[in-house]
């Protein structure tokens, strides 16, 4: 008779000591108490199962199981489904549409620009600029609610922290008016999630 197994499979990510966007999933992962293992890629030196795992051979990778998923959007909206506590993403569908409307607004605007290779400088500079403006607007909304959307955290705030992290290394700094999001700010680096998701390199940006 076969004995079931109880032996646990832990989730892997194959991360990368500054990748924002792997940072993404493991806020998120560590935001879900989840363990899991990492594969730390160094892209000098691929390993190589990667470009199984990922047509575009990049970080993050999420391995659960049969599941090898890739984007740090999908996974962690995988991650939200899969493990719902503590909920990420609100339930009704408008504001689950502006959740991902605002998480595909980072990256159009922000992300894919200062972190993804083919723009220029000038390019750069325009999207560090409307950074700036936009966090310093965004003050009056963080009077009001502790997070992006509401008083809960969501991806939309897992996702952005690794680049408000890297705003020092980017060059970018928020006049002293824009209080409330620096406050906001302080209040994501100071979860102990948040705190342990960062990887050494992370930890020398500040
Ligand atoms: N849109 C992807 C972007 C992932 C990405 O650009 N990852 C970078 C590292 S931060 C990468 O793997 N680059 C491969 C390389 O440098 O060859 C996501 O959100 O996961």
């Amino acid at each position: 008779m076969a004995t079931p197994s109880n032996k646990k499979t832990l989730m892997t990510l194959y991360s990368a000591a500054d990748c924002v966007y792997a940072h993404r999933v493991r806020f998120v992962l560590e935001e879900k108490a989840m363990e899991y293992q990492t594969v730390n890629v160094d892209f000098s030196n691929r390993p190589e199962d990667l470009a199984d795992l990922n047509p575009y051979s990049e970080v993050p990778v999420l391995v659960d199981r049969e599941l090898a998923l890739h984007e740090s959007v999908l996974i962690m909206e995988y991650l939200d489904e899969r493990f719902p506590h503590p909920p990420l993403i609100p339930v009704d569908p408008i504001s689950r549409a502006r959740v991902r409307l605002g998480l595909h607004r980072f990256d159009r605007d922000w992300f894919d620009i200062l972190f993804r290779p083919g723009h220029g400088e000038t390019e750069k500079q325009r999207a560090r600029d409307e950074l700036r403006s936009t966090l310093s607007t965004l003050s009056s909304l963080f009077t009001r609610q502790r997070f992006l959307f509401g008083d809960e955290l969501s991806i939309a705030d897992c996702a952005l922290a690794p680049l408000l992290w890297r705003l020092p290394v980017l060059g970018v700094e928020l006049p002293k008016g824009a209080k409330a999001t620096l406050d906001y700010m302080d209040q994501i680096f100071g979860m102990e999630s948040f705190r342990r998701s960062l990887t050494p390199a992370e930890k020398a940006m500040r």
